[in-house]
């Protein structure tokens, strides 16, 4: 599904007043998170992993989680860049690919531990980097001030919703 940025717009500031009434600070940073374009969204999840970084311990992703990552993993290692982003934006649009589906069956925390070593992954510079002066959108920068201001625990809690949504679950109806 796309959004034109009207409807984008619209969307957040729902999302934001119901945030204020509500005071859900995630649910609607949630809300918000996935209003935003794909692209957006895999900027948004970049900026997050290079502020929150420092605060997850590799041991915390744990490594049975990224075993179970790992053939995934290193598919996309063997990937052009080009193809690598593809993947990322498939999985982040919920399109109905082979590597979607192998996503789709990871537990949550496994989800997450991907994103995680993906991350690592670009900073090693083995997967396509967010271009050099890339610019997040109005709506992009306010869903990371957002997500910036919530404490870790909701910040996980975030993070869990959004990837969970991600790929595409092969034993679904
Ligand atoms: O050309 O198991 C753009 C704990 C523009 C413990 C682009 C935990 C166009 C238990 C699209 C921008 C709870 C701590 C290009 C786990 C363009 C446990 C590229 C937590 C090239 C796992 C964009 C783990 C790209 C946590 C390539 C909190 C974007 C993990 C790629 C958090 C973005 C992980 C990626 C996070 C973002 C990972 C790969 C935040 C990954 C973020």
């Amino acid at each position: 599904m796309t959004f034109t940025s009207d409807s984008a717009s619209t969307r957040l500031s729902q999302a934001f007043n119901y945030s204020t009434q509500a005071g859900d600070a995630v649910a609607s940073t949630t809300a918000v998170f996935k209003a935003l374009s794909v692209d957006e969204q895999l900027a948004v999840l970049w900026y997050a992993y290079t502020e929150m970084g420092r605060s997850i311990t590799p041991a915390a992703t744990g490594a049975a989680r990224l075993q179970m990552a790992e053939g995934l993993l290193s598919q996309i290692k063997q990937m052009s860049h080009p193809e690598q982003l593809q993947v990322m934006r498939d999985l982040a649009a919920q399109a109905n690919t082979q590597v979607s589906r192998a996503y789709g069956i990871f537990s949550v925390n496994t989800k997450l531990a991907f994103w995680y070593e993906l991350s690592e992954l670009m900073a090693k510079g083995s997967v396509i980097p967010v271009p050099a002066g890339y610019q997040l959108s109005r709506d992009g920068a306010q869903v990371l001030e957002t997500l910036k201001d919530l404490d870790f625990g909701q910040q996980i809690t975030v993070l869990r919703k959004v990837v969970s949504d991600m790929g595409v679950d092969p034993l679904a109806d």
